[in-house]
């Protein structure tokens, strides 16, 4: 209650579910996503708890703007969750569009980069804060046709590594969170591409994207802070048991 949280990709899935579970507990929620019509609905939904703020998580600046933004309107910034990012394209590596593969890269590192980048300073002066960044299994175990996916996921839960060895001194705690199969766009173009083991997984198998957001909101509580610098997973019956 009363706290402020950026949650990056918010416009659906995981990121709109984590908006409305942290709206719901009294949180300040800016809501960040390339698709300006997706947040404001939500915003609209929540109510004047919410602010959406257009940004491509990509580019720097928007970024920086964005948690300016944030700080303007709430006074605060207590909370960020990474969590916006892409999949496609689905292709070999011999046959990618090297534009598009990077692209992959610029968003799924580049963005967690710059929410690091941009919310640490003020988390740094204000005396703490929470980071998490939504990672994934695909992290951990490269999948054929994902290059770009699990080289992108592998590269961010470094990043969040690095960032909590940097900063837990600063009072901030980071940590990740891999969601396990979520039922989401995402998901449901993954079962389209027919591409490898994750898209032979039964639909019904999926859950639902308010478990990683319950697991998000445990994360931002001191429960969790026996688990700062690591990365949980939503495979792992404790932590269900526990939301
Ligand atoms: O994805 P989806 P999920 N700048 O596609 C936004 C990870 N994960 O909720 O910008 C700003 O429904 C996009 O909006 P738009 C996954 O890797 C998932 O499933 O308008 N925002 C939308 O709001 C990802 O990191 C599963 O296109 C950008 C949102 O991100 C996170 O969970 C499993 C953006 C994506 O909504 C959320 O995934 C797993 C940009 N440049 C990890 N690019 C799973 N679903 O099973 C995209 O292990 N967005």
């Amino acid at each position: 209650t009363g706290k402020t949280a950026i949650i990056t990709g918010a416009g659906r899935g995981i990121g709109a579910a984590t908006a409305r579970e942290f709206a719901a507990r009294g949180a300040n929620v800016a809501l960040l996503a390339r698709s300006g019509d997706e947040i404001a609905a939500l915003a609209g939904e929540i109510g004047p708890q919410a602010v959406a703020i257009p940004c491509d998580v990509s580019r720097y600046w928007e970024v920086e703007q964005a948690v300016k933004a944030v700080a303007d309107t709430f006074g605060r910034v207590d909370i960020l969750v990474n969590n916006a990012g892409i999949l496609k394209p689905v292709t070999t590596l011999a046959e990618a569009d090297p534009e598009a593969w990077m692209k992959v890269i610029d968003i799924n590192i580049g963005g967690v980069f710059n929410g690091f980048r941009a919310v640490l300073p003020v988390m740094i002066a204000a005396g703490g804060g929470t980071i998490i960044t939504v990672s994934s299994g695909a992290a951990h175990r490269a999948l054929e046709g994902w290059s770009a996916y699990c080289t992108s996921k592998a590269g961010a839960a470094m990043l969040t590594e690095a960032a909590h060895l940097e900063n837990a001194g600063h009072g901030i705690r980071v940590m990740g969170l891999s969601p396990g199969t979520v039922a989401t766009q995402m998901q449901r173009d993954i079962k389209a591409s027919g591409v490898n083991a994750v898209s032979q997984l039964n639909w019904e198998d999926h859950i639902p994207p308010e478990w990683p957001a319950k697991a998000l909101l445990w994360m931002c509580g001191p429960e969790a802070d026996a688990h700062l610098g690591e990365e949980l997973s939503l495979r792992d019956e404790g932590l269900r048991a526990k939301l």
